[in-house]
């Protein structure tokens, strides 16, 4: 039997021993996944903490409970390691690791790079690579593929490649690793069929494209179109707001049609570390070729410009009370990306606190969701929501609207509050400045 053969048997018969690469909110989830369906997992990760924390059988991952994971861990159907050497017994591996944006806004892949050199040096003939990172069409048959043909390897016979986009929604009650269709794409039909067994073997809905780069592109037009769509609401705010019509309760209506709309909603900006940073991988590959992606370069400069017209919005409301935000003492709400959730990477209220303390603004926050020191904002003090710690504020700016905070209660106290998320939805006082 070939390569091809074994491994397909292998997977059907749950006897492969399957290697994630990334043990984050992508690989944990998915390594938990394998596990439960039967297969050795071996994880791997660079972080000692998050390899120790998980052979002890404890989990770092919201969307992965502990008592779902401990299990796996006592059975030895999960196990994680921060070398590489064991990846030799892997049948098949899947790459979870990060591909942020480097200083100058192109895409940083050597994330990717160093877990494709080190599986090339230790992975064994008839391995399965499946590489999930979000990343420009091409990075796995440009990038990936003559990694891992080093020494000769043969793609579709000693070898096989493929790509599949992580859907994960960290905090999504209804979809999950298991019930999110999963797209794939390989670089041979082979390479796809074989990656497609093996997602189908744990996951509930399986999508093979054509190739690695259809795969590619679909993730990024998933979210480039969530960032552009947002632009586009962000800038009907910024009109509604001139025209003093209130955008909220327009888009409400709006989205009342029952076909041919979709609602987005305007706020403070794009945090997390999906939407802001995934288009640019694209207009960055189109550039490659030639090619000037004008909405997502524009919806960029509209969503990167929405912190600056939040302070704008603060500026008035104090204005209104004949006071600067110069020797104001302003106090953020929420510094998550987004509501009820513990993540503040790329976060628009980091943007904004230090817009306002360039201002001369005296900042303080408020986030139950982000507990401990948060190393962007050392220098600002945390604030307590009751009305001997707030008598000192001059303004109120809600940039993330957490449900643990009673917001009729600040409206009773604060003397301003600027609401970028329609915390205060049909609610009418002169304090309340909407975005
Ligand atoms: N945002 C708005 N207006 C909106 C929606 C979002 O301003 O109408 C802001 C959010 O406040 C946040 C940023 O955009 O700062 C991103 O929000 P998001 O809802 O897109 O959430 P993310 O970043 O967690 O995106 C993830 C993505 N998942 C993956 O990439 C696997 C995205 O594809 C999902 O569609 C999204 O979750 C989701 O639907 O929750």
């Amino acid at each position: 039997m070939n390569h091809s053969e074994v491994l397909r048997e292998k997977i059907a018969a749950r006897q492969a021993t399957c290697a994630v690469v990334g043990l984050g909110y992508v690989g944990l989830p998915l390594a938990v996944e394998l596990a439960e369906a039967g297969f050795k997992v071996l994880g791997f990760d660079v972080s000692e903490e998050k390899v120790a924390q998980l052979m002890a059988g404890v989990s770092y991952i919201q969307d992965v409970p502990t008592e779902r994971m401990a299990p796996l861990v006592e059975k030895g159907m999960l196990s994680a390691f921060s070398d590489f050497e064991n990846i030799a017994q892997a049948d098949t591996i899947n790459i979870a690791v990060p591909t942020p944006l480097g200083k100058t806004r192109d895409p940083d892949i050597s994330y990717i790079v160093s877990a494709a050199e080190q599986i090339a040096r230790y992975m064994s003939p008839g391995t399965l690579v499946i590489l999930e990172s979000t990343t420009y069409p091409g990075t796995t048959d440009e990038v990936i593929l003559p990694l891992l043909e080093e020494g000769g390897r043969r793609i579709g016979e000693d070898f096989f490649l493929a790509f599949s986009p992580e859907r994960v929604d960290p905090g999504n009650p209804t979809y999950n690793t298991k019930n999110i269709p999963k797209v794939v794409g390989g670089i041979t039909p082979n390479c796809t069929e074989i990656a497609a067994a093996l997602y189908g073997s744990a996951l509930e809905n399986v999508v093979p494209v054509s190739s690695s780069r259809v795969a590619e592109t679909v993730k990024l037009l998933e979210n480039t179109f969530r960032a552009v769509n947002i632009g586009l609401v962000n800038e009907i705010a910024l009109i509604c707001s001139r025209m003093n019509i209130n955008v909220w309760e327009v888009i409400d209506a709006a989205a009342t049609k029952p076909f041919g709309f979709m609602p987005f909603y305007p706020g403070p900006g794009l945090g997390g570390h999906c939407i802001p940073i995934d288009p640019f991988y694209l207009s960055w590959k189109a550039r490659l070729h030639g090619f000037e992606a004008r909405f997502i370069e524009l919806a960029g400069e509209i969503n990167g410009h929405m912190p600056d017209h939040v302070v704008d919005r603060c500026s008035e409301a104090l204005n209104s009370q004949r006071k600067s935000i110069n020797g104001s003492k302003v106090l953020v709400l929420g510094i998550a990306y987004k509501n009820n959730i513990d993540d503040y990477r790329e976060s628009p209220a980091l943007d904004i606190i230090k817009l306002l303390q360039a201002k001369g603004a005296d900042v303080c926050f408020h986030d139950n969701w982000i507990p401990g020191e948060i190393p962007e904002i050392i220098e600002v003090p945390r604030c307590g929501l009751d009305a001997s710690a707030l008598e000192q504020v001059d303004l109120g700016v809600v940039v993330t609207a957490h449900d643990d905070v009673d917001y009729s209660n600040l409206l009773k106290i604060l003397p301003l509050i600027v609401d970028t998320r329609n915390a205060y939805k049909g609610i009418e006082s002169p304090k309340i400045f909407s975005l």
